[in-house]
């Protein structure tokens, strides 16, 4: 089968195909995109949520959870916001977990002699650049923007900790700053630059086009944070790989300001069907569901019932026609197999929807036996109940 590739529709030629997804190509234009790193934002980022008020042991617990499941950096609130954030991070620092610790801090040194000292592997560091920040949040012009971006990050670096530096409302700052102010901190030596669609704005050819942009300016990694205000968190996430980006920010079940930002499961659910080899392999996927209840406990919420994987009908067939062809073959109407996420399928029977091969299963299942004659008997009456 000939599969067109990239977006310039340029063919490759005959690739190897996905046979759970034949549309989607396999090779080396996945193996590109499935290099992403995750860093989990849930106790950064998620703190922000408005439910979420983690004490020290919820945090250490979440944090456990988080590295369980094989997330490759774990995001902590600053050490300057509070004196227990302080101590939380050094904490979590202690607990020798296999996943880098990073801390977010403003771009001020004051923010980053404290982060230092707290036992972190590395720094976020982020400093708004949109006219909207530049005149209502901290009031700082580029070049004030720039002179503190070398001086943060070269201390940073002369502690040997690992940085990246981020500019906040990255979609909404003149390109031409943005590009010359990441120009300017890749050539001092950061390890990442950040975009960031705080206000949620971005759409996902947009993040493209960023990103894309930004690739051929720097020679460093690309992190990208996507918050979901027009739900596009996940699909932007997935254009920014596409476009060069090597690291996605996430939290757990989305959580963060305002309706959050992309979610951890919602990511796995959009590149596993990209690289299911990779995803299974690296990732501890059927520890999904209980970090998921973990995190949804802490800040009492339910998982919304249309999440990715673990929504309670993420694989529930209803009608007839699908129950049928899921019985034969789950791929029919499944792109994600259950079972990579320790999940089970359901084929719903009760309802004036069904069809006699969706009740045949269930009658097995039940261990009765009956002849196809009865169990179309019995299908009609159970859409005759159902219909009252
Ligand atoms: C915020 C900051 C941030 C930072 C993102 C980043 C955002 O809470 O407003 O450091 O990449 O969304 O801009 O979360
Ligand atoms: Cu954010």
């Amino acid at each position: 089968m000939t599969i067109s590739t990239d977006s310039k529709g340029a063919e490759r030629g005959h690739l190897p195909v996905n046979t759970r997804n034949p549309y989607q190509p396999v090779g080396d234009y996945i193996s590109n995109i499935s290099r992403f790193k995750i860093i989990e934002s849930t106790l950064r980022e998620g703190e922000q949520f408005a439910n979420a008020f983690f004490d020290t042991e919820t945090k250490i617990r979440i944090a456990k959870a988080l590295d369980d499941f094989g997330v490759d950096y774990i995001e902590l609130t600053s050490p300057a916001a509070s004196e227990q954030s302080r101590k939380d991070c050094e904490a979590i620092c202690k607990l020798g977990l296999k996943a880098k610790i990073l801390t977010h801090i403003r771009c001020i040194m004051e923010d980053a002699r404290i982060a230092v000292e707290t036992g972190v592997d590395g720094l976020d560091v982020v400093i708004g650049t949109s006219h909207f920040l530049r005149e209502f949040s901290h009031g700082k012009d580029m070049e004030y923007i720039t002179k503190s971006a070398i001086e943060v990050i070269n201390f940073i670096k002369s502690k040997g900790l690992e940085v990246r530096f981020s500019s906040e409302d990255s979609f909404r700052s003149d390109l031409v700053d943005l590009l010359s102010l990441y120009r300017t901190v890749d050539k001092i030596g950061v390890n990442r630059v950040g975009i960031a669609d705080t206000v949620g704005c971005a759409s996902p050819r947009q993040v493209y086009d960023l990103v894309r942009t930004l690739r051929g300016v720097v020679s460093c990694d690309i992190e990208i944070h996507l918050h979901d205000d027009t739900g596009c968190a996940i699909a932007n996430a997935y254009c920014a790989l596409e476009a060069g980006a090597t690291h996605i920010d996430t939290s757990v079940l989305g959580i963060g300001e305002r309706n959050g930002i992309t979610s951890l499961g919602g990511l796995m659910a959009r590149m596993i069907v990209a690289d299911r080899e990779h995803v299974t392999k690296k990732y501890n996927l059927h520890k999904l569901k209980d970090l998921e209840d973990l995190v949804a406990g802490a800040v009492q919420v339910n998982t919304p019932f249309n999440n990715p994987i673990t929504g309670f009908c993420a694989f529930t067939h209803k009608a007839g026609i699908h129950a049928k062809a899921i019985l034969n073959n789950p791929s029919t109407y499944e792109i994600i197999d259950p079972a990579d996420f320790g999940m089970t399928r359901y084929v719903h029977f009760a309802s004036r929807l069904t069809g006699w091969n969706a009740v045949k299963t269930r009658v097995g299942q039940l261990g009765l036996f009956m002849t196809d004659d009865q169990v179309k008997i019995v299908t009609q009456k159970i859409k005759a109940l159902a219909d009252v």
